[in-house]
């Protein structure tokens, strides 16, 4: 394995973030200075435990445990619902016209009024047979837009992050997905503080300077297109074609594809383990700008999960520089990953078509 690259990932986690798959766990939430001096300036996560003190004081940790009372204040509101045939939203699937290859799949949009919404959530869980899953989680501040209605019931912002960022949350948003909501490894230019109100949240976390152990390639942007009727899913492809880069390791891949990923992906299986969080519900986690997030959920005793996050503008300063730098260290063969389904990388395609950077890089 790469020697240098190897190098980075354990000294990030020496000097940082701590080698143990843990984050820090705080049980009083920060000051402004304290996020700011050892959360913010470092990008580095941690999860504010729902102990006595901390727990979310909204009122929506006990109003939101009704699904009467959701259904009575939003009885006027139409939300948006994320419909895909698994619950894998914006994630690889196999490519409609060669199953062979991939591509980035978008679920099918639709705008439903609320009680149609969360009927269908319910319905789609897991063992349900529904043919489809359904994700309340349209990510354009749908908090402040779609549940107007609901706002009243969390802060508007968090205190101490809007004092150390220096600015409100760009956008607000609400998640309400079931058992089978999963959305596949990303990075985001915001600081997200991701607060779960019921059910629990499974995040698996990799720093920015792991993008290597990613495999970021361009695939073929598709959508999914769902017929009431026919009750099926077409994948259409988007024409004029697009390529959305897009992480292709998929951390739960089926056993029997497991082995297969780990040759396709060795450098995600043989580095350092993911930093694994469970956000319960009560506790918020900081998710630092541009680090690496796969999300699985575990619903409540509804078969709910609902989760409010913010997202506050990154600063793009010399840390997103560095981190620009080392992301154009990418291989070339992208797109023939792509269209052929993934051949095995190794570590050389890191470095392929530089050679000075090569053994810059390799010390070899
Ligand atoms: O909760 C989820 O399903 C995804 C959350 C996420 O990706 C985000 O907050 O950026």
């Amino acid at each position: 394995m790469n020697s240098k690259l190897e190098n980075l990932w354990e000294e990030v986690r020496e000097l940082s973030l701590g080698t143990t798959p843990q984050i820090d766990r705080l049980h009083t939430p920060p000051t402004p200075l304290q996020f700011l001096r050892h959360y913010l300036s470092q990008n580095k996560p941690f999860i504010l435990s729902a102990s006595a003190a901390t727990t979310l004081q909204w009122p929506a940790t006990t109003l939101w445990t009704s699904t009467s009372y959701l259904l009575n204040t939003l009885s006027s509101s139409t939300v948006s619902l994320h419909l895909t045939p698994t619950g894998q939203a914006d994630s690889l699937t196999a490519h409609p016209s060669n199953p062979d290859s991939l591509c980035f799949a978008s679920a099918h949009v639709q705008r439903a009024p609320f009680s149609d919404a969360i009927h269908a959530i319910k319905a789609s869980r897991k063992d349900s047979n529904k043919g489809f899953v359904a994700y309340a989680q349209q990510q354009n501040d749908c908090f402040r837009e779609e549940y107007g209605a609901l706002a009243g019931d969390c802060d508007s912002d968090i205190s101490w992050a809007t004092e150390a960022i220096g600015g409100l949350p760009e956008a607000v948003n609400l998640w309400i997905g079931n058992d089978l909501s999963e959305t596949s490894f990303h990075k985001d230019h915001y600081e997200n503080l991701y607060a779960v109100v019921t059910g629990e949240k499974h995040f698996l976390l990799l720093p920015p300077t792991d993008v290597h152990r990613m495999y970021i390639r361009e695939y073929p942007a598709a959508q999914y297109v769902y017929s009431e009727e026919t009750e099926e899913f077409e994948l259409k492809l988007e024409n004029p074609t697009r390529h959305v880069p897009w992480c292709s390791v998929n951390p739960y891949s089926l056993p029997k594809e497991k082995k297969k990923e780990m040759t396709k992906f060795p450098l995600y299986y043989n580095g350092p383990k993911p930093f694994e969080v469970i956000v319960k519900a009560g506790e918020i986690l900081y998710l630092p700008s541009m680090w690496f997030h796969h999300v699985r959920q575990t619903a409540d005793n509804r078969e709910l999960t609902i989760a409010v996050n913010y997202w506050y503008d990154m600063q793009f300063d010399i840390k997103y520089a560095y981190f620009n730098f080392l992301q154009s260290l990418t291989c070339c063969k992208s797109h023939s990953h792509a269209l052929n389904g993934g051949e095995s990388f190794t570590n050389e395609d890191v470095f392929d078509g530089d050679e000075n950077l090569r053994e810059e890089l390799n010390g070899c």
